[in-house]
This record gives C-alpha cells, sequence and structure tokens, in this order.
C-alpha cells in the first residue's frame, strides 16, 4: 500500500498520514501473507528498491488530484516489475476511465476501500467485485458500486503497528496521528469532492469505539505528548456524538491535544459542546469560512450565511481555543478588491489562524462539472490542482494576479499582531505567559513553512511574491494592536528586557527597490509597540538589515545568507554597544530555556 511524495499546500505544516491504507491494511492483514504501508514523503528508499525488497504481488496507490503524476509514476515502476496494481481515493473514484487509460493502472476501486479490496485479493479476481473499475480485453468494465458502510464500528481501527515512520506535528518535535470519526458529510459545497463520494451521507462511529481506539493510540505512541487530527470532514456533523466522546475523554488523562475541522454553523450553535471540546482538549478548530461576500457563500452552496463567522470564532476564543479558518479565493466572480479584504475580515472576526486557498475544480464536483461545461479549465498539469494556483479562466482576474493575491493574504493576515494574539488566547487556557524564546521558535517554524510553501510554490515568480509579500506587512493596525495589549503583557520578557533596556530597533527587509521596517520600542519593562512601516525611520538604536535576494534564490548557501544580516546601518560605537546588549539579551534567554527544557534548542542563526 503506498502513499505518493510531494507536500502540498497544508502539509507543509501537517505530516500527512495514509490513515485511508492503514484502515485498508488492517481489514485485510488476516487474509493475505503480508502488507506493507509505504509513504515515499517520509521513506528515502527508491522505489524500486522497495519493490526488491518486498517482491509484492499487488501494489495499491493512493491519490488524490495532485499526486496524480506522482502516483502514476509508481504504477509504472510496479508494472516494469510485473506487479498487478491497483489505485484509490477521491481522485481515481471521480475519474475512472482517465486513470484506466493509462496502461500502468490495472484496476481502480471507488469509494471506501476496505471491503472491496478485501474481497479482490480473496478472489484473486475483479470480475463482479462491486466497487472495481478495471480493463478486459482493452476494454473497461464498471462494477456496480458498493454500497457505503453504515456501521464504521465494524472497522478494525487503522494498524498503526505497520506503520514504519515517525510522524511529526509543526514544531517538529512532537508526535502527531490521525483519528477518523465520521465519513461523510450532510453539506453539498459546490467546490468539494464529499457530496460525490458519499452523497451527503455522514456516518458515525461510536463514541465508545473512538475512545477505544484513542486510548489504543495513546499507548502506540507510549503515553507521550501528542498532537492529533480528526481528519472527518465535518466533524461537528453529530454533535452529540461529540459531546458523549467529550465526557470520555475528560476521564482519561491523556496528553493529546487535538485538531477538528468543523463548520462555522455548528461551531455558532453549539457554544456548550465548544466549551466541553475545548476542555477536552479539542483545541484547535479548521472552519471553512470561505468568503465573508454572501454572494460567494450562496455560489457555492455552503448552508449558512455570514453571520455565523464572528460567533463561532467568539465561542471559541472565550474557551483559549485556536480559531482557524480557510478562505476560497479566485471564485469565477470575485474581484482584487474583494479578494484584498479577506484577510482584514479574518483579523476582524477575531481569527487566530487563517489560511487563503485558490478554488480548485477538482474532477467529480459540480465546480468541475460547470467549468468544464463552459471550457474554463486551463491547467492540464495535475501537480498543480493543489488550490496554490489558479487552474481555470475567472472574469477578472488573471491567474499570476490570482497566485499573487493569495500571497497578499497570506501576509496581511500573518503579521506579528495576529501571532500576538493567538498567544493572548491561550493563555486564557494556559493561565502562563510563553517564553519569548518559546515564541520566536515558534514564529521561526510558521516561517519556514510560509517559505517552504512559497518557494515550492512560485518558484518562477518568487522575487515577485517576496516584494508582495513585504508591501501586504505594512500595516498601521499592528502598531494599534501592539500598544493597546502590549506585548510585555502576552510574553515572559521581564529578564530579556531589563537586559536590553530602552531601545528602538529596527529590523529592515529588502528586496530589490522594495524596503519594509519592523520598529521594535522598548523601555526596561514594557514595548510600548511595534511598527511595520514603508522603508526606514530615523533615531533607531539598533540596525538590523536582512537583503532578501537569499530567499529569491533558492540554491543559496548558508554562508550567503549569513552574509545577507547586517548590523551595520549608520554604524556608531552606541549602536555597537545596543546591538551587543541585545545579544547578551537574546543569549541569556536561549541559555535559560535551554536549561529549563533541554530539548528546547535554538537554532541562534535563525535569529
Ligand atoms: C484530513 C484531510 C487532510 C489533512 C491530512 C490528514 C492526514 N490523513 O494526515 C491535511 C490538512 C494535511 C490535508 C491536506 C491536503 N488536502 Co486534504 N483532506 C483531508 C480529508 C478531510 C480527510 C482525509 C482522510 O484522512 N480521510 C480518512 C480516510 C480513512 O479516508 P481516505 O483517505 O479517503 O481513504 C479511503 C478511500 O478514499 C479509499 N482509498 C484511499 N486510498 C486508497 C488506495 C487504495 C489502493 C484503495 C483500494 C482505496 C483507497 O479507501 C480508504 C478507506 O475507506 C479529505 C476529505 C475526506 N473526507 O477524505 C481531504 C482531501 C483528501 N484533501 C484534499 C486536498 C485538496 C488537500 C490539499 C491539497 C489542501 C491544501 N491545499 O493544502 C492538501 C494536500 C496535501 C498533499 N497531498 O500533500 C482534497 C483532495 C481532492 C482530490 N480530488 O484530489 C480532499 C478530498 C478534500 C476536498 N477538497 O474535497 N488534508
Ligand atoms: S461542509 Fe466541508 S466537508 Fe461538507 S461538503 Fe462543505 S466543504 Fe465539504
Amino acid at each position: 500500500m503506498v502513499k505518493p511524495s510531494g507536500r502540498k499546500g497544508l502539509s507543509f505544516a501537517f505530516d500527512l498520514i495514509p490513515t485511508g491504507l492503514e484502515y485498508i491494511a488492517a481489514y485485510i492483514e488476516d487474509t493475505v501473507d503480508k502488507v506493507h504501508i509505504v509513504d515515499m514523503e517520509m521513506d528515502h528508499r527508491k522505489f524500486q528498491d522497495l519493490i526488491n525488497l518486498y517482491s509484492p504481488d499487488l501494489v495499491g496507490i493512493s491519490l488524490s488530484a495532485t499526486e496524480h503524476n506522482e502516483g502514476l509514476r509508481l504504477a509504472k515502476i510496479a508494472k516494469k516489475n510485473g506487479v498487478m496494481t491497483v489505485i484509490g481515493g477521491y481522485h481515481p473514484t471521480s475519474v475512472p476511465d482517465l486513470m484506466l487509460s493509462y496502461p500502468q493502472i490495472d484496476m481502480v476501486i471507488r469509494g471506501e476501500g476496505e471491503l472491496t479490496m478485501r474481497e479482490l485479493v480473496e478472489k484473486g479476481t475483479p470480475e463482479n467485485v462491486l466497487g472495481v473499475s478495471h480493463k478486459k480485453n482493452g476494454i473497461l468494465i464498471h462494477n456496480e458500486d458498493r454500497p457505503r458502510i453504515e456501521n464504521l464500528d465494524i472497522l478494525p481501527f487503522p494498524a498503526r503497528r505497520l506503520r514504519q515512520y515517525s510522524y511529526k506535528s509543526q514544531n517538529r518535535t512532537t508526535d502527531c496521528d490521525v483519528i477518523v470519526m465520521s465519513r461523510g458529510c450532510n453539506g453539498f459545497c459546490s467546490f468539494c469532492c464529499e457530496p460525490s463520494m458519499n452523497y451527503g451521507c455522514l456516518r458515525c462511529r461510536s463514541p465508545e469505539n473512538v475512545m477505544k481506539e484513542i486510548l489504543e493510540m495513546a499507548e502506540y505512541h507510549q503515553r507521550k505528548s501528542l498532537s492529533v487530527m480528526f481528519a472527518d470532514p465535518n466533524f461537528m456533523g453529530n454533535p452529540r456524538g461529540v459531546d458523549r466522546l467529550c465526557d470520555l475523554l475528560m476521564e482519561h488523562d491523556l496528553r493529546i491535544e487535538f485538531c477538528a475541522l468543523v463548520r462555522p454553523d455548528a461551531m455558532a450553535k453549539y457554544p456548550e459542546i465548544v466549551k466541553k471540546m475545548c476542555r477536552a482538549g479539542i483545541l484547535r478548530f479548521e472552519m471553512g469560512i470561505e468568503s465573508p461576500n454572501s454572494k460567494d457563500l450562496k455560489s457555492t452552496k455552503k448552508g449558512f450565511t455570514n453571520k455565523v463567522h464572528g460567533k463561532a470564532v467568539r465561542n471559541i476564543r472565550e474557551n483559549g481555543g485556536r480559531a482557524g479558518g480557510t478562505f476560497v479565493i479566485g471564485l469565477p466572480d470575485q474581484t482584487a478588491e474583494e479578494i484584498k479584504g479577506f484577510p482584514t475580515y479574518a483579523k476582524e472576526i477575531g481569527l487566530t489562524a487563517a489560511a487563503f486557498g485558490i478554488a480548485t475544480p477538482f474532477p467529480g464536483t459540480e465546480f468541475y462539472k460547470e467549468l468544464d461545461k463552459q471550457g474554463l479549465i486551463f491547467e492540464t498539469n495535475w501537480d498543480n490542482f493543489d488550490e496554490m494556483h489558479s487552474v481555470y479562466r475567472t472574469k477578472h482576474l488573471s491567474k499570476e494576479m490570482i497566485e499573487e493575491l493569495a500571497t497578499y493574504c497570506m501576509a496581511k493576515f500573518w503579521n506579528l499582531d495576529t501571532f500576538i494574539d493567538q498567544e493572548m488566547v491561550s493563555q486564557k487556557r494556559t493561565v502562563r505567559k510563553k517564553t519569548i524564546v518559546d515564541f520566536t521558535r515558534e514564529r521561526t517554524l510558521n516561517i519556514s513553512f510560509m517559505a517552504n510553501n512559497g518557494n515550492k510554490l512560485q518558484k518562477d515568480n518568487l522575487s515577485q511574491h517576496i516584494k508582495t509579500f513585504l508591501e501586504a506587512y505594512i500595516d498601521p493596525r499592528v502598531e494599534t494592536y501592539t500598544r493597546t495589549v502590549g506585548v510585555h503583557e502576552v510574553l515572559e520578557m521581564t529578564r530579556f528586557l531589563r537586559i536590553l533596556g530602552s531601545q528602538k530597533i529596527q529590523c529592515t527587509l529588502s528586496l530589490d527597490d522594495t524596503t519594509v521596517s519592523f520598529v521594535f520600542k522598548t523601555t526596561s519593562k514594557t514595548v510600548e509597540y511595534i511598527r511595520v512601516i514603508c522603508g526606514r525611520q530615523e533615531g533607531s538604536t539598533i540596525n538590523l538589515d536582512v537583503d532578501l535576494k537569499w530567499l529569491a534564490e533558492p540554491y543559496c548557501t548558508n554562508l550567503q545568507k549569513i552574509f545577507a544580516f547586517r548590523f551595520s546601518h549608520n554604524f556608531s560605537i552606541k549602536k555597537l554597544w545596543n546591538t551587543f546588549k541585545l545579544f547578551v539579551a537574546i543569549g541569556t534567554e536561549v541559555m535559560a530555556s535551554n536549561l529549563q527544557t533541554p530539548r528546547a534548542h535554538f537554532n541562534l542563526s535563525l535569529l
């Protein structure tokens, strides 16, 4: 069972675990000699070497649209070795004819894989196996659909014991895992694959069955602290089930922080359950906010209005949870002005995290059918069906404009005020200030996530994207926010400020003629404000200049990166002394942090 490589979008933030393959492996394990799960993103061996090692009779590959090409490449290698191939997942289910047109694909399993795969390996032939599409003498045969599994409790838990890799959460130190409480969704959003895969039908496991798996999962991870994603597309689809699960979770002392994908209308409607979820450790939420505009919510058939947005976010924030939201940009009639308003709206309603995906017509969706009918889809490379590239013509915006707007939205939202706000909200729960070292370490990871994403995504036009990013950062709201909240009230930095004293630190980022400065005004006790301005301002006491040319140059060496940093703008002895104090303040904090938690290594070069 194989998952192709190729991180895209959100999988830079979360390691993607092939749960579907683990489910299937668990279901067929007792009927085959051996089943191996290979994740080519995590495995550093060549696929040919793995074929030699395992000598499989059958290779099963899981595919999304963006993995189409890579999946075909792997299937070709398997086929060259005389191995039968079968593929499954949302993409092949939607386009079985296309997939079977490739000589290296023998069979497609449509829909859920467990029962179909078991029957297939037991019979040894696809003939009359429900849910299989295959070829016979060059003719495509689509066997009838297999009915959905109504009682999900009959399924054995995913075969984590077959896992060969250690999956990590965004901080790269905590283990992460995935669990599924329900399948399907009762929504009918036009751009989503759920309606075609599950026909608006939501099926749920019993909370008791889920709890049993959670306990088994905790044991698998030796009860270490863990970050777990509920991969249900609509986790709150059955609020009573979630409520019961929270009761069960609270009976145990587990070191698990859960994340769930939820609809904002449910989060607005059930404040008591939201409260309970946060108490039970379900703390991070990703909501499909999609757009502030009613016309977009209507055209995509979201089934709710923008009135629910603010209320949903408030319910989460009040309980110290992380209110994440995703937006869809580049819909057929959206304008640049409308899209530019999205990050502002995200901040206004109080989201603590946001992602801005480009509307992508996946085959099988209503959205795809509509655009295909009008001949608007121009992209032919499936690699770009990743919600980060523009793949069809819209009324007002070019491909380049949409992709730049995605960068703009990202930068406008992920400014320093958002990072501070995130901390402020989580303090409601932790009642503890985070140290400046931990805070900076986590922000460095966020920035590297954005840089990885940007590098990979916009490699042809990276300089322009960096400039758009810098320009979007200029925002007077950062100063207003930091003056009101007080960064020192949110982060533990007493010793740091005492050593640093009264300073005006100016950190200037530039690329060609685009220059943006971050000004940090400190006293020995407070951070008065953080200001983000175009160009430079006079009167700073410490200057750090960073030339971002190296970012736009993907193959630059570490040495080049180091030379991009300069502390010497308008050099004077006084400034040198102040810079020294800054280094001492940072060094002291890093040492203190390493003494307290030796695993919190800090990469000084990043500072
Ligand atoms: C949770 C989730 C994520 C998580 C991953 C969680 C994890 N597993 O680690 C995160 C947030 C990281 C993520 C990222 C992305 N995701 Co996502 N994700 C989902 C979601 C909601 C659930 C996936 C899941 O784990 N399901 C649970 C398992 C049990 O189901 P399953 O994987 O579908 O497997 C079953 C069947 O499909 C089938 N099957 C699957 N593989 C195979 C293989 C064989 C051989 C066989 C026989 C059967 C079979 O049998 C399995 C068991 O029944 C799905 C929608 C959904 N409901 O599935 C979208 C979905 C898969 N994601 C999607 C997309 C677009 C993305 C991103 C590109 C978004 C972005 N821009 O960042 C990235 C892609 C990342 C990458 N490839 O690098 C799309 C894919 C569209 C398409 N047609 O290709 C989906 C369908 C959502 C949608 N838009 O409708 N995702
Ligand atoms: S609510 Fe979410 S999972 Fe359900 S159909 Fe809409 S986008 Fe898909």
